[in-house]
């Protein structure tokens, strides 16, 4: 057997011996790459005599095509084979669950709050927001709470440091500057819902230092008491889930309304939960009252023109009372085990026409 024969059956057994894609480039270059031994023999045409050029020319260019060509061949194969191979091993089970349970929950004040917006957005209350970080005046002075009420004094409100002018930031104790912020910018009719934390100095069993507010405030030049009980009646028959809830509205005091009121639920709690509705069990779950015709004044709007009602409740309760967590602490504890349990899944969004908690 010629070298060139022993060479070109050595290269055939390499090319069908290359077990991957890589393997078989790699036999390519040593073969037909510009220093492979195929294109060394070629090279050596040119020093040939024209005789010995005439009978190895064919041979030497005769074997490049046979290699190029099983080269080509192999390739195809191996590609087909590295085909199938996927194939067969990223076979998709279509009967299994789109994507594993998120392991993430909405915590069940969240799930209060979004739902107790939806049913006001419902009725056609535009949401507000407002600063955590607040001026005394917004939170206190424009409300109508005099600097010797008992709110104001150091064991209820958290202040920051004062500031070289003397006055000093607050951590807001309710929701309220957020109505003074709104009355003041915009033009009655006025309609809002104003969801959002608050903070006040005291922690025991049934208070945590944060909490949850959701408030309301209409004004415009007609609205009367007979409104807002219309409102916060069919508020509570969507939010607990329950074709008619008694209510019973006790004369009280707020600085900001007059009059004012706080209003009970007629509840069950004779059972481990308590049930709304029926039963003969009396919950207070909200204040209200008219807004004070001096909060208005302070507010730059005219008392005598604009008149309204305004309301403001605790929601870390009523999600206690609404989803049965027994201890209000845990609630802020970040205990994923807690979460699994009291959570809501994140798609489940509440809505009035899909059911509020399903
Ligand atoms: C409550 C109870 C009663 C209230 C009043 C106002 C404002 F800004 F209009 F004066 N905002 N929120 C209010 C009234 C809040 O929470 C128990």
């Amino acid at each position: 057997m010629s070298d060139l024969e022993q060479l070109e059956r050595d290269v055939l057994a390499r090319v069908a011996a290359a077990g991957d894609e890589a393997a078989l480039e790699a036999v390519r270059v040593e073969a037909l790459g510009k220093k492979g031994s195929i294109s060394e023999a070629l090279k050596t045409l040119g020093s040939m005599s024209p005789a010995e050029r005439k009978t190895k020319g064919p041979l030497l260019n005769g074997m490049r095509d046979r290699v190029t060509t099983a080269i080509a061949e192999r390739k195809t194969a191996l590609a087909g084979a590295a085909l199938d191979e996927k194939l067969q091993t990223e076979r998709v089970d279509v009967t299994l669950p789109i994507r594993p349970e998120p392991q993430g929950r909405i915590h069940p004040v969240t799930q209060v709050l979004d739902e107790a917006t939806a049913i006001f957005a419902d009725m056609g209350f535009a949401i507000a927001e407002g600063p955590e970080i607040e001026f005394d005046e917004y939170n206190f002075t424009k409300l109508n709470i005099p600097p010797e009420h008992p709110a104001r004094q150091m064991h209820d409100t958290f202040y920051l440091k004062p500031k070289p002018d003397g006055t000093r930031h607050l951590l807001r104790t309710h929701t309220s500057p957020v109505q003074v912020r709104t009355m003041m910018s915009q033009k009655p009719p006025i309609r809002i819902i104003v969801p959002g934390r608050v903070y006040r100095m005291d922690s025991d069993q049934t208070h945590t230092p944060m909490f949850h507010q959701i408030e309301g405030l209409v004004i415009d030049e007609t609205s009367h008491l007979g409104h807002l009980k219309w409102i916060l009646e069919e508020f509570c028959r969507a939010f607990f889930e329950v074709p008619s809830v008694e209510m019973r509205f006790r004369p009280s005091h707020f600085p900001f309304t007059e009059p004012s009121a706080e209003v009970d639920i007629r509840c069950d709690r004779s059972g481990g939960e308590v049930k709304f509705g029926q039963g003969n069990d009396w919950l207070e779950i909200l204040g209200c009252g008219m807004v004070h015709p001096k909060v208005i004044e302070m507010c730059n709007l005219d008392p005598a023109k604009y008149q309204g009602f305004a309301w403001g409740m605790g929601l870390d309760r009523l999600a206690m009372l609404k989803y049965g967590a027994p201890d209000l602490r845990a609630f802020f504890d970040a205990d994923m085990r807690w979460l699994k349990h009291y959570g809501f899944l994140a798609l489940d969004v509440p809505t009035l026409a899909g059911g509020l908690s399903r």
